[in-house]
């Protein structure tokens, strides 16, 4: 079967039977493995007021805030109770919840579509059979997608290799293999279709940290994740880690009052380190699930940052063993190659273990998600597809594509 039908078969029609059955065993084993806990408990102690946090030896008084609409929030995302995960059990609603997924891909992916798209439909409009010069424009049309230099090389090689191995003449039939070759690229050999989500720490508190810049979404990220992890049946603390820019305490603990979790902080300008600390013992204290810690995006200097990121990452990992179990670096679609760079210097200090790429939504060059996994071989875990508080998703680079070629596989033929 063609990929286009595949990728429409999976995002916009009804799966086959054997895609329901296997996405059916997939969610029936993942509720196995996870849901011993019962998340009403968590929600009851929510209600019994406050265990405080003790505070030891030089640290600095904590200012806790207790998300104050959280007892009056209505739990509209986790009414279903047999499903406190949030993962859908029945065939129709996985069927509902990967159609949703390829729509948000495909919203918030409209501006690298439609100047994709637009070239690519051109090239094929002027050659009407694969050659070498139709090869050299397609090669110019992934760079300026942002696809990478020795992203786009290694596909057009492979490409060639395909065509001739298929005996393609014809270009329109080139688009799909395109497509394919685009989720190859960043699976590199691995590819298994599997999608990456965030780890979770298996017995006891889970920590993730943000890394980045200043502006590339850390806080609104962390916003929109905790907001997320709480419809799941989560019960999430926030740690203001950056106590650095004015202001940056403020609007984490906006974000936290709005999804309605507990946000621990200190005063601006003192030890994110103490921070992280305070932030760990409350969550610890709340027998919260899972703890994100907020970081600075920029100090007096660079040295500075990657210092403060280090002691930050030591003390976690010297108070949960195991963690933390994600650092992820935030990197803003729209610079484009700048992310890429960026990229290479936190690697090079920290472990970063997933790419968080946001404002997908307002470049025409989303081809960088691409780039990023087969230049840093990290994966990329969530894409930011718009300012809204829903507007974040883990990443699927077959939902990914779908986005790109969106209109072209809604446009396949049924009956090929
Ligand atoms: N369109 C769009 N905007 C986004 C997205 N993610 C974040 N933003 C916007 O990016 C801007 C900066 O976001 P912040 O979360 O403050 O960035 P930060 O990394 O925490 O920045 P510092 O605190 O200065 O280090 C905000 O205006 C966000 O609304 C996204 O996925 N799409
Ligand atoms: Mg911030």
């Amino acid at each position: 079967m063609g990929f286009f039908k595949k990728l429409k078969e999976k995002f916009v029609e009804e799966p086959m039977d054997k895609a329901v059955e296997e996405s059916i065993q997939k969610e029936e084993s993942k509720t196995i493995e996870s849901d011993d806990a019962d998340r009403d408990e968590g929600f009851t102690e929510n209600l019994e007021g406050e265990t405080e946090t003790e505070n030891e030896e030089e640290l600095e008084s904590v200012e806790e805030t207790e998300g104050i609409d959280e007892h009056l929030e209505e739990f509209d995302e986790t009414e279903d109770d047999e499903n406190q995960e949030g993962q859908p059990h029945d065939p129709e609603e996985v069927e509902d919840k990967e159609a949703s997924i390829a729509s948000k891909f495909k919203t918030g992916l409209a501006k690298t579509r439609n100047s994709f798209t637009s070239k690519i439909n051109d090239l094929v409009a002027r050659y009407r059979t694969v050659d070498e010069d139709f090869f050299e424009e397609l090669e110019e049309v992934l760079i300026s997608a942002d696809v990478g230099v020795n992203a786009v090389m290694e596909m057009i090689d492979e490409l060639q290799m395909e065509v001739k191995r298929r005996n393609i003449k014809d270009t329109r039939q080139v688009k799909e293999v395109i497509s394919e070759k685009l989720v190859e690229l960043y699976y590199g050999d691995e590819d298994q279709g599997e999608v990456e989500e965030l780890k979770m720490n298996p017995d006891g508190l889970t920590i993730y940290l943000f890394v980045g810049v200043n502006g590339v979404g850390k806080t609104t990220t962390i916003g929109k994740l905790a907001h997320q992890l709480k419809a799941d049946g989560k019960k999430v603390t926030l740690a203001a880690g950056d106590t650095f820019r004015a202001g940056a305490i403020d609007q984490l603990d906006v974000w936290g009052q709005r999804a309605g979790v507990n946000v621990v902080k200190h005063s601006e300008g003192s030890d994110p380190a103490a921070v992280i600390y305070d932030g760990i013992q409350s969550a610890k204290s709340k027998k919260a699930d899972v703890l994100i810690c907020d970081t600075a995006g920029r100090l007096q200097n660079k040295v500075n940052l990657m210092n403060e990121l280090a002691k930050v990452k030591r003390v976690i990992e010297r108070e949960v063993p195991g963690a933390p179990h994600e650092v992820l670096l935030v990197l803003d679609a729209t610079t484009g190659q700048n992310a890429m760079s960026q990229a290479k210097t936190f690697a090079e200090s920290t472990d970063v273990s997933g790419i968080v790429l946001t404002k997908l939504d307002g470049t025409a060059k989303g081809g960088i998600v691409l780039a990023i996994r087969n230049e840093l071989d990290i994966p990329v875990k969530l894409v930011g597809l718009g300012e809204k508080v829903s507007d974040l998703e883990t990443f699927d680079p077959h939902a990914f594509v779908y986005g790109l070629f969106a209109d072209m596989i809604e446009e396949e033929d049924d009956e090929t």
